[in-house]
Parts: structure tokens; C-alpha cells; sequence
């Protein structure tokens, strides 16, 4: 796509989750989620299903890595009624609205780079996060965060945005939303780990309570 000022950007290509939203510089354009095709959108819950929840729903196997072998998927796949081929999934891999699904470097493989409830090891590193993360959640939620902090429920991580927009979008999934803020400085210089998946979701163990604050009114951004 030719945008004002004569940025390229390729539709299609698979958008960093933090890059969402961000004017591109010297582009007069800011960046929109592109919209998925209802087909790759059902695709996409599929594949999040049994690429970060239950491969076993049709016998499919991750190894450690959480990897699978896309001719094992394509095949389990369309054995348990899914009418879904190499080129679809492709297409859900490179238009994906949250960048949630990489192949291997031959395409091979392909994994969920986030959101997984059962056990595996993205292999990442630990990175210094920016000072200040968000959280966004449901108001029904708040007293249970804030008596006890963020823990990771079914999930392997507690997810963070770098955004508070994109935290409002996470917590609306939940219902009324609220984002919290959390001092990842403070955090991190007390030893706590935080890790960047390769869609830009932020990813920590555990929030404690003292490194959370609470906000003021979610529709109107702090900073
Ligand atoms: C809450 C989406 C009570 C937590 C998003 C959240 C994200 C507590 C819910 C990704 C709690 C878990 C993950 C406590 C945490 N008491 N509630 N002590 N600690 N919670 O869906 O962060 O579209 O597992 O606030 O973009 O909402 O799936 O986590 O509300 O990156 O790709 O328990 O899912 O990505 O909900 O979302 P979730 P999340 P995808």
C-alpha cells in the first residue's frame, strides 16, 4: 500500500502487536488492525485452539517448542471436518489481526507465539521492558487483582501491553473494561523476569500487588 507521504507498507504482512496503532514515521497515516476475512477469522480460533489449548481435540502433537508439524495439521485437520488448506492457514499467518501464529523458517512448523494454556518453551530470552506496562481487564475482576495480583489463570503467562489502548481492547474481551499500570521498572529491578513474544505481547509470571496501580477513568488515557 502506497500511504500519504509515500510509505510502503504491505497489506498482509503480519503487524507486530505493539507496532498496531502507531503512526509510522514521517507517514501521515496510523496503522489500523487489518481486518481479517470472516473465514480466516474462524481459522484463527481453530488454530488458537489447538495450537495453544488442545492439539489432542484432533490428535494433533506440539513438541517442546510448542511446534507442529503443518502437514500433521493440515491433515489432522481435514480428517476431523476442517475444511482448511496450506494456502488459508498461510493466509491466516501473515494477515493474523495480533501476529499470533509464525512458521519455522522452511514453513514446515508452524506455532502459536503466545497464549498458550498448556506447557511449552518459546525459548525466550528475559528483556528489560519499558518502564511501564499495562494490564486491561473487567472491572468484575478488580478486588480479586487487587487483593491478591496478576496471575496467570489458564494462560502460562500474565500478558502485558506496552499500550493502554491495546490493554483497553484485552480487557474489553472480558467485559467492562478497566487497565491498570504496572511499574515494570521497579519490577524488573527486583528480579522479575519479563519476556517479549514475537507479536509484541509482553509476558511476566506474576504481577504482586504493590507493583500495580489502579486507574482513573479507562477512557481517557493517562499518558
Ligand atoms: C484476570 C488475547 C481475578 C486477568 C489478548 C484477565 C492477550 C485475575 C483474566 C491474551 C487475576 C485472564 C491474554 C486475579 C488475572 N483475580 N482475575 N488474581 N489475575 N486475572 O484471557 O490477559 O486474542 O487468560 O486480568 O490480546 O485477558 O487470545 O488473559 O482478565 O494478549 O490472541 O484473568 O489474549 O490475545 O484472561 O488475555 P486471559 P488476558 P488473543
Amino acid at each position: 500500500m502506497l500511504g500519504a507521504g509515500g510509505c510502503v507498507r504491505a497489506l498482509g504482512a503480519a503487524v507486530p502487536h505493539s507496532a498496531l496503532h502507531r503512526p509510522i514515521p514521517g507517514c501521515m497515516v496510523t496503522i489500523r488492525e487489518p481486518m481479517m476475512k470472516p473465514n480466516l477469522v474462524k481459522v484463527s480460533k481453530f488454530l488458537s485452539y489447538v495450537l495453544r489449548h488442545k492439539p489432542e481435540a484432533i490428535g494433533l502433537e506440539l513438541d517442546e517448542g510448542g511446534w507442529a508439524s503443518v502437514e500433521d495439521l493440515l491433515n489432522l485437520a481435514n480428517t476431523s471436518g476442517k475444511n482448511i488448506t496450506r494456502q488459508t492457514i498461510e493466509e491466516v499467518v501473515a494477515t493474523n489481526d495480533k501476529g499470533r501464529f509464525a512458521f519455522n523458517a522452511d514453513q514446515t512448523k508452524i506455532r502459536a507465539v503466545q497464549g498458550h494454556s498448556r506447557p511449552v518453551d518459546l525459548a525466550l530470552e528475559p528483556i528489560q521492558p519499558p518502564d511501564v506496562l499495562f494490564h486491561g481487564t473487567a472491572t468484575r475482576f478488580l478486588d480479586s487483582i487487587m487483593e491478591t495480583g496478576l496471575s496467570p489463570q489458564n494462560r502460562q503467562h500474565v500478558h502485558l501491553s506496552a499500550t493502554e489502548e491495546t490493554a483497553l481492547k484485552v480487557g474489553q474481551r472480558h467485559g467492562k473494561p478497566v487497565v491498570l499500570k504496572i511499574d515494570t521498572a521497579t519490577m524488573h529491578g527486583d528480579g522479575f523476569k519479563f519476556y517479549l513474544a514475537d507479536n509484541g505481547v509482553w509476558l511476566t509470571d506474576e504481577v504482586p500487588v504493590g507493583y500495580l496501580s489502579k486507574p482513573t477513568d479507562p477512557s481517557k488515557p493517562s499518558t
